[in-house]
């Protein structure tokens, strides 16, 4: 399986994450990659190269016009405005407030397109997202001219931003962009698995509506996880995409006995809807020592996820998303593309 892979993931390194009420590291940093890079390398998936460049034709179309202006010249307006550190929103069009128009004020901007303030931008930012969305593509591209799968290991993720949203360490949705792509290159029903242990709300939001695009979520119950206001089990939908959305909302605790469950589940109803590609959201902070997440799968329920997600035989974009126990992230997910190459 070849893997796509660009070092401009480097320019997104933000030194503060709003975390517990104090500034720390990152958990979503550089050497994330690393890790994933390594165990490739180690396990014999050395197939890497750099994508080509973004289509941004496709990012505009499924992006909202000014959120995309905004992630673009938003440090150059910070720096602007005077400020020494990194941007984190702190304010937003909250409940009975006027949600549809965008301010001038960076300040204002910034809040207006946050959905989350743990998540900083900085100089790098707009490069790091356009790279790891080229990865997205460049992948999704390599699988409809003919490859049965391949591994866009992005960086900064992308599930949870929406068209016109960034948070949760994600800016522009790579997994969104590869199932548009599918759709445009052929497949007429394309699914979108979601494995992070958070739900990928930004994909939901973007195929809510959608009849030929199923999202299915396997994440955190939105009563304890974060991103906490999406991803209940009731969202199923909505018009021509009525009964497209399936979201496993588990508890804290939850192993791969329930978890697999889950997935089989999932799997069923993607095949049950006819998907004719699949895209994987393929995080791994479901695994026992994340230090930001509350499932407890093992190394090994990965490679038996893998598998089975093989076993549907469907052409597959898997794109990086989360992850956090740093030297356990390599493993993880390069036991999702074995299992799924020998399942
Ligand atoms: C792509 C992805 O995995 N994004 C995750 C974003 C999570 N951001 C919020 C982190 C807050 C974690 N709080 C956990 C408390 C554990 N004690
Ligand atoms: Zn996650």
């Amino acid at each position: 399986m070849r893997t796509y892979f660009s070092e401009d993931h480097r320019k997104h390194f933000p030194q503060a994450e709003l975390y517990g009420g104090e500034f720390v590291t990152p958990f979503e940093r550089p050497s994330r990659a690393e890790y994933v890079l390594a165990r490739l390398k180690d396990r014999g998936l050395t197939d890497i190269v750099p994508p080509a460049a973004p289509d941004r034709a496709a990012i505009t179309a499924m992006c909202d016009a000014g959120y995309l202006s905004f992630l673009e010249t938003a440090w150059a307006e910070w720096k602007a405005a005077g400020y020494a550190g990194e941007i984190i929103a702190n304010c937003w069009p909250a409940r009975r407030m006027q949600d549809n128009r965008p301010p001038s004020h960076i300040d204002g901007k910034v809040g207006y397109y946050a959905l989350a303030g743990e998540t900083a931008i900085t100089g790098g930012t707009w490069d790091a997202a356009l790279a790891s969305a080229a990865c997205a593509q460049s992948a999704t591209a390599h699988v409809l001219g003919g490859a049965n799968a391949a591994f866009a290991l992005c960086r900064p993720p992308g599930h949870h931003a929406t068209a016109d949203m960034y948070g949760g360490y994600c800016f522009i949705n790579n997994a969104s962009l590869a199932a548009e792509q599918m759709r445009a290159g052929g497949a007429a029903r394309v699914a979108v698995l979601d494995i992070d242990f958070h739900h990928g709300n930004g994909t939901q939001d973007i195929f809510y509506d959608r009849g030929d695009v199923f999202f299915a979520s396997l994440h955190g119950q939105p009563q304890n996880a974060y991103p906490f206001f999406l991803g209940f089990a009731d969202e199923t939908g909505k018009g021509a995409g009525d009964g497209t959305t399936a979201n496993f909302a588990m508890a804290p605790g939850t192993g791969f006995d329930i978890w697999g469950q889950a997935l089989d589940e999932a799997i069923a109803r993607i095949t049950g809807f006819g998907a004719e590609a699949l895209v994987v959201s393929l995080g791994v902070d479901a695994y026992k020592d994340d230090p930001i997440s509350f499932f407890k799968l093992d190394s090994p329920a990965f490679l038996e996820a893998g598998r089975r997600i093989g076993r549907m035989g469907l052409p597959t974009v898997f794109c990086m998303e989360g992850g956090y126990a740093i030297e356990a992230v390599g493993v993880n997910t390069v036991n999702v593309l074995e299992g799924f190459l020998a399942p």
